[in-house]
C-alpha cells in the first residue's frame, strides 16, 4: 500500500468506528466487469480491504451459493439466477438504509429487476446487458460477402454460413440458459418456453451447428475476436465492445461489430446481492452503496461499455456509449428483447442433459 492510500485508510479508520470493525470484504463479481481503480478507490474511501475473485459463469456462482459458506460478501448473480436463489435462502435482505445512493438508481430498470425480486429486496442492479453476436467485419465479409446476415442468428444457426466461418473461428458461451433459447428463437419457438420438446428442438439446431464452433467458453471470446483467433462469438455486449476497444487499440485493422440479431435476443441484469451467511455486512452494504455513486458508476460503464440502470451517473457516461444502440437500445429494438425464464429444477435437469449432449454429442 503506498503511503498516501495508507494515510487515506488510517483516517477513515479513525473517524468512522464502524468501518474500523468492519475491516475486509470478499467480492466475488464477473471478470472484465469494473474499471481498473474501482476497488482501489472504495479501500482509500473507507479503509476497507478487499479481496476480489472473478466467475465468468452464473452456473460456477450458483454452485457456491447453495453450498453455503462461500466467504464471499457480494457477488453479482444474473437476475433469473439471482430469482431462484432468493428463493433457496441464498441472499440477506438489504437495509435500504445503508444505501442512501438508491436514490441514483432508474426506477423504470429497478421495477424490471423487481420482476425477479419482489421490491428490490436483495439486490440492486450493477450493469445489464444483452447477449448478441461480436463479428470479426473484414473476416465474416470476406466469407460470406458484403450481405452477410451480421443482423440475424442466421450468420451462425443456418449451417450453410457456419461452415463457412469454420476456418476463422466461431465460439459459444458456455452458457446454456441462453445459447438454448437463442436457437429457439430462431427456429420461430418461444425463447421462454419450458416445454421439453421445444428445449430439445433448440438444442438440436446448436447439435447440428457443433461441428463449425471452435469451443465454448464464456470470456475467452473477448481477447480471442480482438486479436483475430476467431470471427465470430455469441457473446455479452460490453465484452464484445471491449473487444472492438482493444482491437482498436492494438491498431493491427482488425474491426469488431457487435449486432442484436433482428429476430430478438435476451436482455438480462446483473445485481449486486449479499450473501446471507456474508460476515462483514456493513461492509458489503458500503460497497453496494460505493458502487451506485453516479461518478463510481461512469467511471464503470465507461470502462467496461456495459449499460448501467443509474440515471444520475448518465451526464458524465461518455457520449459514444450513451448513443450506441448497441448498449443503449432503441426502443424498436428493445421491443424484439425477452428476459430470461426462471427454470425451475425440472427444466434446470432437461437443460443441463442437452446441454452436455450438444457439447460433447454424448
Ligand atoms: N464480463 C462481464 C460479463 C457479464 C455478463 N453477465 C452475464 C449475463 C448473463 N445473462
Amino acid at each position: 500500500m503506498n503511503k498516501l492510500l495508507a494515510t487515506a485508510v488510517l483516517a477513515a479508520m479513525m473517524t468512522n468506528p464502524v468501518l474500523a470493525t468492519e475491516k475486509v470484504l470478499h467480492i466475488y463479481n464477473w471478470s472484465d466487469y469494473i474499471a481498473e481503480d474501482t476497488i482501489k478507490q472504495f479501500e482509500a474511501k473507507t479503509g476497507i480491504k478487499v479481496t476480489y475473485d472473478v466467475y465468468d459463469s452464473n452456473e460456477v456462482l450458483e454452485a457456491k451459493m447453495l453450498a453455503g459458506s462461500s466467504g464471499y460478501d457480494v457477488v453479482v448473480p444474473t437476475s433469473d439466477f439471482l430469482q431462484r436463489q432468493i428463493a433457496a435462502g441464498v441472499y440477506a435482505k438489504l437495509d435500504k438504509s445503508k444505501l442512501p445512493n438508491l436514490k441514483n438508481m432508474d426506477p423504470e430498470l429497478m421495477k424490471a429487476a423487481a420482476n425477479y425480486d419482489p421490491g428490490n429486496a436483495h439486490a440492486v442492479i450493477y450493469m445489464w446487458g444483452t447477449t448478441g453476436i461480436g463479428y470479426n467485419i473484414k473476416a465474416v465479409a470476406k466469407r460470406l460477402g458484403d450481405k452477410a446476415p451480421i443482423d440475424s442468428w442466421s450468420l451462425i444457426f443456418d449451417p450453410a454460413n457456419a461452415a463457412k466461418l469454420k476456418d476463422c473461428g466461431i465460439s459459444f458461451l458456455d452458457a446454456s440458459t441462453e445459447m438454448i433459447p437463442a436457437a429457439m428463437n430462431y427456429l420461430g419457438l418461444d425463447p421462454r418456453s419450458t416445454k421439453k420438446a421445444d428445449l430439445e428442438k433448440g438444442a438440436a439446431l446448436l447439435e447440428k451447428i457443433r461441428p463449425f464452433v471452435r469451443y465454448f467458453h464464456s470470456s475467452q471470446y473477448i481477447s480471442d475476436l480482438a486479436n483475430g483467433d476467431i470471427c465470430v462469438a455469441v457473446g455479452w455486449s460490453g465484452d464484445v465492445f471491449q473487444a472492438r476497444d482493444r482491437a482498436a487499440e492494438a491498431k493491427k485493422g482488425i474491426e469488431i461489430g457487435y449486432s442484436i440479431p433482428k429476430e430478438g435476443a435476451l436482455q438480462w441484469f446483473d445485481m449486486l446481492a449479499i450473501p446471507v451467511d456474508s460476515k462483514h455486512k456493513d461492509a458489503a452494504h458500503a460497497f453496494i452503496n460505493f458502487m451506485m455513486d453516479a461518478k463510481i458508476t461512469a467511471e464503470n460503464t465507461n470502462f467496461v461499455w456495459y449499460a448501467n440502470a443509474n440515471k444520475a451517473s448518465m451526464p458524465m457516461v461518455e457520449q459514444e456509449i450513451k448513443d450506441d444502440p448497441g448498449i443503449f437500445p432503441t426502443a424498436t429494438v428493445k421491443a424484439r428483447l425477452w428476459g430470461a425464464k426462471v427454470y425451475t429444477k425440472r427444466t434446470d435437469r432437461i437443460i443441463t442433459r442437452l446441454w452436455t449432449k450438444v457439447k460433447t454429442g454424448k
